[in-house]
């Protein structure tokens, strides 16, 4: 099984339509939008489609396929896709709202990276609740790494400011930073994550960064409202999307992408330790359509 198997297909091409006209392009709109591709991105598609099928004299059902699996996969595809590590100690930050699935990608990815050879630390940046270090501390275990930890209630700069230097010391080549999601309002995540910034800034200047919003693919148009206040605050370089599995909404990948002008570098299709790839543009439309 691929691994965007779990995603369900659009019914669309399949033998419903033999030619391209308005009952199609109609349907089509629709079972994006159904798929939760938003309405303005679904209308730019579709109006990008028409476009193309005319100027290339394109009149099939599967030639159209064609061209929207490429229109979609252009609007998932920036300059950088993939994330940087290129300066040890890189530091990657995970933030979002509570559920989203920080801790378990932050696992995912340390057991991936771990087993390209790359000496990975865990730092366990959510100490609002006790049970979020207990959680990161069964991943570092299940993949093999080290985890810095404090306090319940600790400052989270206080424990990546303790990683930092385990880092440097450790020779690691990447601090996976795990953080609270309770923050509900603006300012507090502004200050937290300033604060953690700094301690950055301060102890590791020369290092690789990643700032990557984790998002649930099962919110839908709300986790993107959601998603555009974090990017504002926060300044992200990425998106990790999960729990694409079982989900009729694989459209939001292409919304988000949008929306939010930076790109899905990695996605989870379930809870297990390799349910967490790198994206693949191609790979996606070509499963979605
Ligand atoms: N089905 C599915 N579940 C996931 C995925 N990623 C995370 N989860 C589950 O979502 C729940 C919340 O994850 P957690 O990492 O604790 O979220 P956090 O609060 O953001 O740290 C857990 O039960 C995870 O197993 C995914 O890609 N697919
Ligand atoms: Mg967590």
């Amino acid at each position: 099984m691929g691994f965007f198997d779990k995603i369900k297909k659009l019914s669309i091409f399949n033998g419903l339509f033999s030619q391209l006209d308005d009952d199609f392009y109609d349907e089509l709109e629709e079972s994006l939008v159904m798929a939760d591709m938003g309405a303005d991105t679904t209308m730019e598609a579709v109006d990008e489609l028409r476009e193309r099928c005319k100027e290339r004299g394109v009149k099939d059902v599967e030639g159209a396929r064609a061209l929207m699996r490429d229109i979609l996969a252009e609007k998932l595809t920036f300059d950088d896709m993939e994330v940087d590590l290129s300066a040890a100690p890189a530091i990657v930050l995970f933030i979002g709202v509570n559920g989203v699935g920080k801790t378990t990608s932050i696992g995912k990815l340390a057991a991936r990276w771990k087993g390209e050879g790359k000496k990975v630390l865990l730092a366990a940046g959510d100490t609002f609740r006790a049970a979020a270090a207990e959680q990161l501390t069964i991943w570092s275990e299940r993949a093999g790494v080290e985890i810095i930890k404090q306090y319940e209630g600790a400052d989270p700069a206080a424990v990546v400011y303790d990683a930092l230097n385990a880092a440097r010391a450790r020779k690691a080549d990447v601090v996976l930073v795990d953080t609270a999601g309770r923050l509900h309002n603006k300012q507090n995540l502004m200050n937290e994550l300033n604060k953690i910034s700094r301690v950055i800034d301060r102890e590791c200047p020369n290092s690789s960064r990643e700032t990557l919003l984790v998002l649930d693919a099962t919110t839908g148009q709300n986790g993107l409202i959601q998603a555009q206040e974090f990017a504002r605050a926060a300044g992200i370089t990425g998106i990790v999307l999960t729990k694409l599995d079982g989900t009729a909404k694989g459209g939001i990948v292409i919304a988000i992408a949008r929306e939010l002008g930076v790109p899905v570098k990695f996605v989870g299709v379930g809870e297990g330790m390799d349910d967490l790839r790198p994206f693949d543009p191609h790979a996606f439309t070509e499963a979605l359509l």
